[in-house]
Parts: C-alpha cells; sequence; structure tokens
C-alpha cells in the first residue's frame, strides 16, 4: 500500500495509519526555499563519507554518503560500524532546537545522509541500538528529491509505503522500533540528490541516572 501524503497537505503533525507504532508525519516543515539552502549548504559543510561495511565476510560500501554529529559521548554502532561524532554545525544546531521546542524532547546527535541518486538508499532495518534506549524519538527531516520510504510490520510481514517530500518531518517513536523495520529503497527512476537528518538522543553512559 502507497501513501502519497504531499496530496494530503499534512501542515502539522498528524499520525500515520501503522497499527503498533507511533509515527507522525508532516509536510512543509520547511518551505521549498528553506529545504534547498539547508541541503546546498549541508552538502557545503559537512564532512561526507562513504563508509563500508562487513557483509558475509566482504568490505562493502554502504550506497550513501554520510556523516555523523553529535555530544561527545556519542558514539554509534551499527551494521559494524562505528561511529565518532563530529561537532554539530550551526545549522544542525539551529534545526535541533526547533525540534526540541515543537516535540518537547531532547535531541543530542544526529546522522546526516546524503543519497546521491537512485542507487543510493538505506535497507530495511530498525533503530533499535542498545544505546539509543527502549523508546526512541527519531526525527527525521527530508531535503531535494521525494523518495519512497517503507515500513514492514514484522509481526505480519505488511509493507506500507509512503513518499517524503522535501521539507517533510517524520517522527518515530513510542514503540516503533520493537515492532517495524524501515527503509529508503534504491530505484531506477531518475532521481536527484535527497538528504536526509535524523535526530536522536543518545543516553550519556557516564551521567547520574
Ligand atoms: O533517509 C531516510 O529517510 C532514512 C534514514 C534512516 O532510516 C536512518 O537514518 O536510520
Amino acid at each position: 500500500m502507497q501513501f502519497n501524503l504531499f496530496a494530503n497537505q499534512v501542515t502539522s503533525l498528524a499520525a500515520l495509519p501503522l497499527p503498533d507504532a507511533d509515527v507522525l508525519y508532516q509536510a512543509g516543515w520547511l518551505s521549498a526555499v528553506e529545504s534547498n539552502q539547508l541541503a546546498a549548504q549541508l552538502q557545503k559543510e559537512l564532512p561526507w563519507r562513504q563508509d563500508s561495511i562487513k557483509l558475509y565476510g566482504r568490505e562493502v560500501k554502504i550506497p550513501r554518503l554520510q556523516s555523523w554529529h553529535g555530544a561527545p559521548h556519542c558514539h554509534y554502532q551499527y551494521s559494524n560500524l562505528s561511529l565518532t561524532p563530529q561537532r554539530m554545525t550551526a545549522s544542525l544546531s539551529h534545526i535541533q532546537q526547533r525540534l526540541q521546542r515543537e516535540l518537547a524532547c531532547q535531541f543530542n546527535c544526529v546522522l546526516a545522509n546524503w543519497y546521491r541518486d537512485g542507487q543510493d538508499g538505506m535497507g530495511m532495518h530498525a533503530d533499535d541500538e542498545p544505546e539509543l534506549g527502549a523508546q526512541p524519538v527519531i526525527a527525521s527531516l527530508s531535503l531535494g528529491a521525494a523518495r519512497k520510504f517503507s515500513f514492514k510490520h514484522l509481526a505480519s510481514g505488511k509493507r506500507t509505503d509512503f513518499i517524503l517530500e522535501p521539507g517533510s518531518l517524520l517522527v518515530m517513536r513510542g514503540a516503533t522500533q520493537q515492532h517495524y523495520h524501515h527503509g529508503l529503497a534504491k530505484t531506477r527512476k531518475p532521481v536527484s540528490d535527497r538528504i536526509n537528518l535524523t535526530y536522536r538522543y543518545i543516553i550519556d553512559p557516564g551521567a547520574n541516572q
């Protein structure tokens, strides 16, 4: 099943129809002008890199560029990849402040992904690493090309696709990561660059709980 959310012009955060999940979506969180400016700025200012992961014993380059930013304790591991945080830039911090105000929660790190064309994507996965805590809030801002984003309900196997438009905000929270995998499929259609920012909160193991 596929929903084109932009067509519905969701102008404030609205719940998506996904059983067992808590996912919110807002089109036009940034205007077209703001999202184009931010994408161009991030392309220039972030230290983008193409990391490799081990797959069946072989080193394979991940199909996208990425840049990981956050507080000094925000070390992040996924798919045998260990990410050391770079400093937040002014533009990343500015978005973080606005998200914190509007969502009434804290973030301390962000994964920036740059999908250069339709051959770049992200496989189905859950953001369920222990450092994110049991029910993480993940705020995902899309810039650039519109791309299909999929959720797979683990119990039923049912897949639901959404088109993420530039300037849109998707928020995954509650038990979403326990019940769903999500991902960004590759496509043969001609698509231009897309940048995605996923803000997260990593628990500081050194802090008094
Ligand atoms: O690019 C996207 O919209 C997905 C990013 C994502 O799934 C992630 O960073 O975990």
